[in-house]
């Protein structure tokens, strides 16, 4: 059974992609799992391709030096004649109306000038990226299963139109990992592309600069260190660093603590320990270009025999070919 999640190149990697996503990839995936870099998925909005090209490596960089198998890995544009061909077919299977009616793109379409199309038709990527690979189960937040629905949707059409040759994928949740919050501004996540990076931890920065992140976290006027997710944002988020770091519970990770500047130092070094593997692995494969650029290439060599044959059959079975 194949399970398919993907990391945008929208900034750099932060600390929440890693404990809530990547560290769950390398410690739970199954033998048929795939991950891939949606770097197409990044250029639905303005953006600077060399930027866009370094992330991509960087990200790659990052989910294999955190230990996800480097043959379960590819970079989407590897792909994007692939792609390209069986997104055309699925946009061909969609209705204007389906795609219109996708939340994502009201909300990030609303009011603004100069929309890229692509805002619109991406859900027809992300179905071509699913279908393509076979995948049984997407594991997405709520944000994206709208999109996983539309897939299946589309998978299930095309399949009773012009013949069975999709899999019909099932969107399922993401294991369990914590919710991190920006360090500036805990009413909201922690992300990559967040413009004010004093609040986000980037898997690469280096370990004084986590620290000065850290030691400069939004608190509140309070002084013991208690778990109060729902009043003491701030604090609980810390917790929740710490805790997602040491394998602990939130509830517990602060006990022995009696000050917010102990429990910002235990939650640097703590952050810094878990990061340090990652970060030197993940510079040593940044540096040798041979190295990374095999990994990329076997990656890309694999998802291609994956979905080559559906592919052909899908354009011959819709009269393409
Ligand atoms: N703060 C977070 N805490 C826990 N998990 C997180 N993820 C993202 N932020 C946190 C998880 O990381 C995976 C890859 O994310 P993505 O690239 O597909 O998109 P995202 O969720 O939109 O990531 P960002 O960092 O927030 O990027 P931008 O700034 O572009 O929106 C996902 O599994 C996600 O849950």
């Amino acid at each position: 059974m194949t399970r398919l999640s993907a990391i945008t190149p929208s900034g750099h990697v932060q600390l929440g992609n890693y404990l809530g996503a990547i560290r769950q990839w390398a410690l739970h995936g199954g033998p048929g799992d795939l991950y891939f870099v949606s770097d197409l998925h990044a250029m639905t909005t303005p953006h600077n391709p060399s930027r866009l090209r370094s992330l991509a490596r960087e990200q790659l960089a990052i989910v294999i030096a955190a230990g996800v198998p480097p043959e379960s890995v590819f970079v989407q544009s590897d792909l994007v004649r692939e792609l390209g061909a069986l997104t055309w077919l699925l946009e061909c299977t969609c209705s204007y109306d389906e795609a219109s009616r996708m939340t994502q793109f009201k909300e990030k379409s609303d009011g603004r000038a100069g929309v890229r199309l692509s805002l619109l038709t991406y859900p027809a990527l992300m179905a071509a990226d699913i279908l393509s690979q076979g995948a049984a189960e997407v594991p997405v937040g709520a944000d994206q299963a709208q999109h996983v629905e539309l897939a299946r949707t589309l998978a299930r059409r095309f399949n009773g139109v012009y013949g069975e040759i999709f899999v019909v994928p099932d969107a399922v949740l993401p294991p369990s990992g914590a919710r991190i919050r920006d360090l500036c501004d805990p009413t909201r996540k922690m992300a990559k592309s967040t413009q004010n990076s004093a609040g986000v931890v980037f898997v690469l920065d280096p370990p004084d600069l986590v620290r000065r992140k850290i030691k400069r976290a939004v608190t509140d006027n309070m002084s013991t260190v208690e778990y109060r997710p729902a009043e003491r944002t701030g604090v609980a988020n810390l917790l929740e660093i710490l805790a997602g770091c040491e394998g602990s519970e939130p509830e517990h990770a602060g006990e022995s603590m009696r000050s917010y500047a102990e429990l910002k130092d235990a939650v640097a070094e703590a952050v810094i320990e878990t990061l340090r593997p990652i970060r030197e692995r993940a510079e040593q494969l940044l540096s040798d270009v041979d190295e990374l650029r095999l990994v990329r290439e076997g990656g890309a060599e694999r998802a291609r025999q994956r979905c080559a044959y559906r592919l052909d059959a899908a354009l011959r079975l819709a009269g393409a070919s």
